[in-house]
C-alpha cells in the first residue's frame, strides 16, 4: 500500500467505501491520519468500525477537516455535500489527488495518465504490458484494476500507468503526469455533467495540469480532442505534443491478434508513443504489441460451446464502444451475431451501431433501455425483449446455430442492474457456463 508522512496527523472525511474509498481509508490510517468514514451501505461501515470514526459528512461539522475524499461513483453534481464542503471551505478531492500529494515521498518514478471516452482501458493495459515486457517496473491503476493507493510503491525508475475517468480528474488538482494521453471524446456520462462541453472540459483538465515540458499524445479523430490538442500545442515546448501515428503502425497491425480493428490501431499508436517517451525501443514496442493478450470484459472469448462462440464485451458502455464489436465478425450468413444489449442508456439512439445491423441475427434487450432499444431495433431485426441478462442468455442460446456468436455488448452503463460493468461481465460468464452447454451435444467450454 502507498502511505505518506504528508497525511500524518491530518484529518480526512471519506465518503464512499467501495474499492476506492476503502483503499483511501487504509492508506490514510496507515499514514497516521484521522479518518471519518461513511457509506450509505451498512456493510462497509461495519468493516471500518473501531479504526475510523463512522459518521455521515452531511450530519457533522466539517470545520477542521483537511479534506473530504470522495469516490468517483458519488454524483457530486447533485450531491448536497458539494455545497456543504464549499461553505465550510474544505476541499473535496479523490484518491488520485492523495496519490499526487504522496508522490514527493515515493522513490523517483514517472506517471502516465490516460483518459478518453473509449479505449482508455485497453491503452492503459497495453502501456503497462509494454513497460513490463521491457523490464521497467510498472503499476496499473486508476479506473482499472486495484486502486492506486492499494498498490505497493514502485522501486526507483518505475512507472505508474493510470487510467483516469473524468470523475477522477474532477477530483484531482495537482497531478502533473509526465506523459498523458487522450484517446477520443464522444458523449458519455451526461448525467454527471451539464452537457457535452462540460464533460469535454473535464478531460481537458488532465492536460492543463501538466507542465509545458511534459509529454502529451492525442487520438484526434473528433473535434473536442482536436481542440484540446491545438490548445496544448500552443502552450507546450516543441516536440512535447503529438498525434498518434496510426499511419506508421498500420503496417504492423496484422501481427497483433488482440489489437484488431481501427479503434485498436489508434490505441496501439497512442501506447507506442507513450512507451517510446518512457525510453522503449521500436523493437521492444513491436514485440509487446504482438504479445498483448487483451482485457477482461473487452471482446473477451468466454466459451465455445456446440460451436457457438460467447463473447463478453461488457465494457462497451456506450454505442460508440459497441459499434466495433458488431463489426468484428465476418458478415452473415457465415457468422451471425446474437446481440445482447441494454442497461442504463447513455444516449437516445443507436446510430453508431446502425451500419452493422446487417451482421445481427437477433437482438435480446435488457435493463432500463430494453423497451426503447427494442423499438429502435425491431424495424431492422428480430428482437426478444428479455429484461434480465439471464433470460437474454437463455434465449440467445436457444436460437443460436453452430457457427454463431452470442455477444454481450450492451452499449449502456450497467448501474441499473449491476454494481459495474465488471460484475455484469462476470454474471454473463457464469450464465454461459451454467446454461450454455446442456442437451446432448458434448460440451466444449473454454475459459
Ligand atoms: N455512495 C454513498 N452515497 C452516495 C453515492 C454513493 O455512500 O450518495 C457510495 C456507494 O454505496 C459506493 C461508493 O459510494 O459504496 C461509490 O463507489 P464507486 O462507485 O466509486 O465504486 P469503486 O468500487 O470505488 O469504483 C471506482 C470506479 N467507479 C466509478 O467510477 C463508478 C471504478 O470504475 C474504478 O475501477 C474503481 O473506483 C477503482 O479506482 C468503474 C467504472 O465504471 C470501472 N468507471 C466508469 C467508467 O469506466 O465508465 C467511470
Amino acid at each position: 500500500m502507498i502511505r505518506s508522512d504528508i497525511f500524518k496527523g491530518k484529518s480526512y472525511a471519506v465518503l464512499g467505501l467501495a474499492r476506492t474509498g476503502l483503499s483511501v481509508c487504509e492508506s490514510l490510517l496507515a499514514s497516521g491520519a484521522k479518518v471519518t468514514a461513511w457509506d450509505r451501505r451498512q456493510e462497509p461501515r461495519n468493516a471500518l468500525a473501531g479504526r475510523a470514526e463512522i459518521a455521515d459528512p452531511l450530519e457533522i461539522d466539517l470545520a477542521g477537516f483537511d479534506g473530504i475524499v470522495v469516490s468517483p461513483g458519488v454524483p457530486l453534481n447533485t450531491h448536497p455535500l458539494n455545497r456543504k464542503a464549499h461553505e465550510a471551505g474544505v476541499p473535496i478531492i479523490g484518491d488520485i489527488e492523495l496519490f499526487a500529494m504522496a508522490r514527493p515521498e515515493l522513490p523517483a518514478h514517472r506517471v502516465i495518465g490516460i483518459t478518453g471516452t473509449n479505449g482508455k482501458s485497453t491503452t492503459t493495459a497495453l502501456v503497462h504490458h509494454l513497460l513490463e515486457g521491457a523490464g521497467i517496473p510498472s503499476r496499473m491503476g486508476g479506473n482499472i484494476g486495484l486502486p492506486v493507493l492499494a498498490q505497493e510503491p514502485l522501486p526507483e525508475g518505475g512507472v505508474y500507468v493510470l487510467e483516469l475517468s473524468s470523475y477522477q480528474i474532477d477530483l484531482t488538482v495537482s497531478l502533473a503526469c509526465d506523459a498523458a494521453a487522450l484517446t477520443n471524446i464522444t458523449p458519455d456520462h451526461l448525467d454527471r455533467y451539464k452537457g457535452f462541453t462540460e464533460y469535454a472540459f473535464a478531460k481537458a483538465r488532465l492536460f492543463a495540469l501538466q507542465r509545458k515540458d511534459q509529454f502529451a499524445v492525442f487520438g484526434c479523430a473528433d473535434a473536442p480532442t482536436r481542440a484540446i490538442h491545438e490548445a496544448e500545442l500552443a502552450r507546450r515546448q516543441q516536440g512535447k505534443v503529438r498525434v498518434a501515428d496510426t499511419k506508421f503502425w498500420a503496417q504492423y497491425q496484422s501481427d497483433w491478434p488482440s489489437l484488431q480493428g481501427p479503434h485498436n490501431l489508434q490505441n496501439a499508436a497512442i501506447a507506442a508513443a507513450l512507451a517510446a517517451q518512457m525510453g522503449l525501443t521500436r523493437e521492444q514496442i513491436m514485440s509487446g504489441l504482438a504479445s498483448f493478450g487483451g482485457l477482461p470484459h473487452r471482446m473477451e472469448r468466454v466459451a465455445t460451446c456446440r460451436d457457438i462462440l460467447f463473447i463478453n464485451d461488457s465494457k462497451a458502455t456506450n454505442p460508440d464502444a459497441t459499434a466495433p464489436a458488431l463489426a468484428a465478425f465476418p458478415p452473415a450468413p457465415e457468422k451471425r451475431i446474437h446481440w445482447i444489449c441494454g442497461g442504463l442508456p447513455k444516449s437516445d439512439s443507436l446510430k453508431e451501431c446502425e451500419p452493422h445491423f446487417g451482421n445481427i441475427a437477433a437482438a435480446y434487450t435488457i435493463g432500463e433501455a430494453g423497451g426503447f432499444f427494442a423499438e429502435l431495433l425491431e424495424p431492422h431485426m428480430p428482437v426478444a425483449r428479455c429484461e434480465m441478462l439471464s433470460e437474454a442468455v437463455r434465449r440467445a442460446v436457444a436460437n443460436a446455430r453452430p457457427g454463431d456468436v452470442v455477444l454481450l455488448s450492451p452499449a449502456c452503463a450497467s448501474f441499473d442492474q449491476f454494481r459495474d460493468y465488471e460484475l455484469r461481465g462476470e454474471a454473463f460468464r457464469k450464465l454461459v457456463i451454467e446454461l450454455g452447454c446442456d442437451g446432448g451435444n458434448a460440451p466444449h467450454v473454454t475459459g
